[in-house]
């Protein structure tokens, strides 16, 4: 590609290397070690995302437009007027993952440093902070030991609450190649069956919340069998005998971690077995170990394993916590948690806060963590934190209890927001400003195996849309530490990011990349992706590490820490008798603001479905497709049921996507917890008191409109995709179809004034449909279906195609009435980037006899692009077969 511009991807983790030209056409860069040049199928549709339409493009003042200058002027005196009357502990930043380091370091120097509030805190709360407080418990410091290789060098991996499959795709395809050649052995840790486990040797479905039981008796057998490292632990770590003993009273006999986990005992046995006797394990684990409220302790049950066998820093050895967000890591490093300093150094470090001081010439540096995110709303509500900046986070979805966070927020006197597009947090803001985003700006990312990567522009920013640094830079200039806040270009912070992690280091702190603190803007420029650390002087890119101890604690040991086994914060009981399971879906990226502009990434699932084992579904009389009501002690939402045995019972899982702009249903974060773990302050997400029950439905329809709406009608579910030239909802009606239909009609698609009307009702078959046009052109239509009636709803796909072009006159009267509408719905798409669907890969693979997922690529070329379907492939070939032989 000739003029590509390199860059990464700004969704997960794994930080894949892009490609990237002006008019949006991209690929996965060969060159990138993290990817060598795949994208999975969100990453392979960026360009697709990079039309301004629906962008902020000015800084909006209480709901009106203002200029940049009296927009900034008015934040900093906002924060200066309410620190002087009641302190710096009363403002607070909340930002995100999904900042660039740049962004990073000048929010945290902003606050910490120059405001003396330790109240920022960032979205890696909800993510990433029980991984940090094991690792800093274990290691001394928040470092993850481990590179991507290993995965492929390791003879077993053991997934741990991780969907890899769909979460961390290329990674995932990596694992997979690699046990093609090598035969490793899979066991996939999740009470869920996942597209991930579907492909393991072993597949444990726990009780929620479990793993520390198990990891509990994994330390036991592994004393109790002699797998013991005694001479390593000798030499490189402590609190090994604390740490058995406590196992061992948590995880007596493997029936007492049957009885915990809900494990059959040979189940557990063979898991146990097959770590003990694999010198090259690796343990992966994710979201299932860190939103918990025994977080940390699970983290650290993972990590004692690793310790007490010495698996760790070698080859296809050691613990490996993967990062959600593409710059996770990056914040870590910059330190934006409440509870961190800059640059691995924390406030209980003797010495770290006067080093800091310094360097910053910050005499006001906070001399205390701040608030946790969760604690951070809830002082907004008691008026503790009377003024906030939200940055790149949409925590009016993300954050549990999201009304109380919504109410948090119209209770906080000054709300800033700097975002992209509009979300439910924008609305509430007091402040917008609209930041620059992916392909606009430019400044660095750090990846799950500690890989430092440049993001760099290929497109200008639409409208007056920034960069976040250089807002956050102008209002600490506007608080008048202009000194301070003076960097030209986001390079000029990066140099003083890199000084700061070699300041008075002298080996002490594992996070060191002096190397890059005399770099120039060409050197900026050019900056190949390099894995730290990289100290001043260093010849070569950090590697893994630990291997030989040399951890940073002050004994340069590592420790085993005591994991005592603790239930769910809150247990199912008579009246929720539930527990609602919260995560991810393959094609959609958090709260949607960006895949969900896409059509082809909705076709994998163009509802939010609440999912139920099988006996859930029957004792409930719930049916795939029907409604079924949620309750749990936070609040309430009606959403479509599906049902997979891979569910376990009394489990119902919800994606965590969609939102108010996309579903009646609203965010599932409405309905979830704030149980947090007491070390990291991480909420559990993942295991809230659960009350459900199905309602019936009455009628479905669809509606097809060029711009997105959202009908507020009683009883009605209805969910939002994009398609070319509109938007498709889906409706499910739980009240009756009323007598007079006409007024429903007109309050859910709301006909533009001189709109011509077109309609066929046919109300013996339960059907009616309803055309708009506006100068010859499809304006909306609504298709409306009295369940049980004769007639059926048309495809999605068929449908929309109506907004294509302009209907001449003679064509109108049959408009709602053509062959393709008639048809049946068409099928769910499995791979989205050749849009191949499952009936016909089903059809493929018995028609020609088909027994490998290749195949399968040769006849359909699904699977053979991104590969994210390639787990999906392979369970219709075992389905397909089954069936055949049944
Ligand atoms: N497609 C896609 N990929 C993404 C993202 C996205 O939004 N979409 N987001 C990125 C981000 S920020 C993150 S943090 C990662 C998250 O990546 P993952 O952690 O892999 O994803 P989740 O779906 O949140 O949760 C993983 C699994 O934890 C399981 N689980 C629930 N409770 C327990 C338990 O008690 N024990 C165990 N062992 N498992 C449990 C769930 O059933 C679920 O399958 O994904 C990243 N990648
Ligand atoms: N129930 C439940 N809740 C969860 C989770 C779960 O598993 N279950 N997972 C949690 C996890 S792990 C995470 S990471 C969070 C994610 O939750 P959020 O961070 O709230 O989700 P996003 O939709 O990624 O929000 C990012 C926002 O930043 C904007 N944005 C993108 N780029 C930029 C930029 O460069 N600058 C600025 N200023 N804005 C930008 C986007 O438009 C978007 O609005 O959700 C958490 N919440
Ligand atoms: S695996 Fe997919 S989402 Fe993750 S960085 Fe690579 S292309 Fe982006
Ligand atoms: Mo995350």
């Amino acid at each position: 590609m000739t003029g590509a511009v390199r860059t990464t991807c700004p969704y997960c983790g794994v930080g894949c290397g892009v490609l990237a030209q002006k008019d949006g056409t991209l690929r996965g860069d060969p060159a990138h070690p993290a990817n060598k040049g795949r994208l999975c199928v969100k990453g392979a549709a960026l360009g697709e995302t990079l039309d301004n339409n629906g962008r902020l493009l000015h800084p909006m003042v209480g709901g009106a437009r203002a200029s940049w200058d009296s927009a900034l002027d008015l934040v900093a005196e906002r924060f200066r007027a309410t620190i002087a009357e009641h302190g710096p502990d009363a403002v607070a930043f909340y930002v995100s993952g999904q900042c660039l380091t740049e962004d990073y370091y000048v929010a945290n120097k902003l606050m910490k440093g120059f405001i003396g509030s330790g109240n920022i805190d960032t979205n890696s709360r909800l993510c990433m902070a029980s991984s940090v407080a094991g690792h800093t418990r274990a290691f001394g410091a928040d470092v993850v030991p481990g590179v991507y290789e290993d995965l492929e060098e390791a003879d077993l991996v053991v997934l741990v609450g991780s969907n890899l499959a769909w979460c961390h795709p290329v990674l995932h395809g990596r694992l997979q190649a690699a046990r093609g050649e090598r035969g490793t052995k899979l066991v996939v840790i999740d009470p869920r069956g996942t597209a991930t486990s579907s492909g393991a040797d072993l597949h444990l479905a726990l009780a929620p919340g479990s793993d520390v039981a198990l990891f509990a008796g994994l330390l036991a057998h592994l004393a109790g069998t002699g797998r013991v490292d005694q001479a390593w632990v000798a030499a490189h770590a402590t609190g090994f005998d604390a740490a058995l003993a406590t196992a061992r009273e948590a995880a007596p006999t493997l029936e007492r971690v049957a009885e915990l986990t809900g494990l059959a005992p040979a189940d557990i046995a063979r898991f146990y077995a097959l770590f003990a006797a694999t010198e090259r394990s690796v343990t992966v684990y994710s979201q299932g170990v860190n939103q918990s409220a025994a977080g940390t302790d699970k983290a650290n049950a993972i990590l004692n394993c690793h310790l007490a066998t010495g698996r760790i820093g070698r080859p296809g050895m050691g613990p490996f916590s993967v990062t959600g967000q593409p710059n996770a890591m990056g914040g870590r490093e910059v330190g934006g948690l409440a509870n961190q300093l800059a640059a691995h150094m924390r406030f209980d470090t003797p010495g770290a806060p006067d080093r800091l001081r310094r360097f910053w010439d910050a005499p006001n540096l906070a001399t205390r963590p701040g608030l946790k995110a969760v604690e951070l709303f809830e002082a907004m509500l008691s008026g503790r934190v009377k003024a906030v900046w939200i940055m790149a986070t949409n925590p009016a979805d993300s954050l549990p209890r999201a009304d109380r966070v919504r109410a948090a927020l119209a209770a906080c006197p000054f709300v800033v927001v700097s975002d992209c597009w509009e979300t439910d947090t924008t609305r509430l803001a007091d402040v917008l400003l609209p930041a620059a985003g992916w392909g606009e700006k430019s400044g660095t990312v750090t990846n799950s195996e500690r890989r430092i990567s440049r993001q760099r522009p290929f497109r200008t920013a639409p409208g007056e849309a920034r960069a976040d640094w250089w807002m956050l830079a102008e209002v600490g200039r506007r608080m008048g530490w202009a000194k301070h806040f003076a960097w030209e270009a986001p390079a000029a912070v990066f140099r003083e990011h890199a000084a700061l992690s070699a300041f008075e280091n002298d080996g002490t702190r594992t996070f060191d990349i002096g190397a890059m603190a005399t770099l120039d803007e060409a050197g900026y420029a050019t900056m190949q992706p390099f894995r730290w650390p990289l100290p001043a002087g260093a010849r070569q890119e950090g590697g893994r590490l630990f291997a030989e101890g040399g951890f940073p604690t002050p004994d340069g040991r590592a420790r085993l820490v005591p994991t005592p086994f603790r239930g769910l914060a809150a247990a199912p009981d008579a009246a929720f008798p539930l527990l609602l399971n919260t995560g991810r879906l393959r094609d959609q990226w958090h709260t949607m603001t960006r895949t969900g502009l896409v059509p082809r990434l909705s076709d994998h699932a163009p509802v939010p479905s609440a999912t139920l084992a099988p006996a859930d579904a029957a004792r409930l009389g719930a049916a795939p497709g029907g409604l079924l009501r949620l309750a749990s002690p936070h609040g309430e939402a009606v959403l479509r049921a599906a049902i997979d045995a891979g569910q376990r019972e009394g489990e119902v899982f919800v994606p965590m996507h969609w939102t108010d702009a996309f579903t009646s249903a609203g965010p599932i974060g409405r309905l979830v917890g704030a149980a947090i773990d007491p070390v990291s302050g991480q909420p559990e997400l993942k295991a809230t008191p659960l009350r459900a029950e199905a309602v019936p439905v009455r009628w479905r329809g669809l509606l097809l409109h060029r711009t997105a709406t959202r009908p507020a009608e009683p009883g009605l579910h209805w969910s939002r995709v994009p398609v070319a030239a509109g938007h498709l909802l889906e409706l499910t009606g739980a009240e009756p179809l009323p007598a007079e239909i006409a007024p429903l009609v007109d309050r859910l698609r709301a006909a533009p004034a001189g709109a011509e009307q077109i309609h066929i009702a046919d109300p013996a078959r339960g059907s009616w449909r309803f055309a708009t046009l506006l100068d010859g052109r499809v304006e909306s239509c609504l298709f409306l279906q009295r369940e049980g009636g004769r007639a059926s709803l048309p495809s999605g796909a068929a449908l929309a195609a109506l907004l294509d072009g302009l209907v001449a006159e003679a064509a109108r009267p049959g408009l709602l009435a053509g062959r393709a509408l008639s048809a049946k719905p068409a099928e769910r798409n499995v791979c989205a980037c050749f849009g191949v669907g499952v009936a016909t890969i089903r059809a493929a693979i018995l028609d020609r006899r088909m027994t490998t997922v290749a195949e399968i690529g040769a006849a359909l070329s699904a699977g053979t692009n991104c590969g994210s379907c390639v787990p999906e492939l392979r369970e219709i070939l075992r389905d397909a077969h089954a069936d055949a032989a049944a």
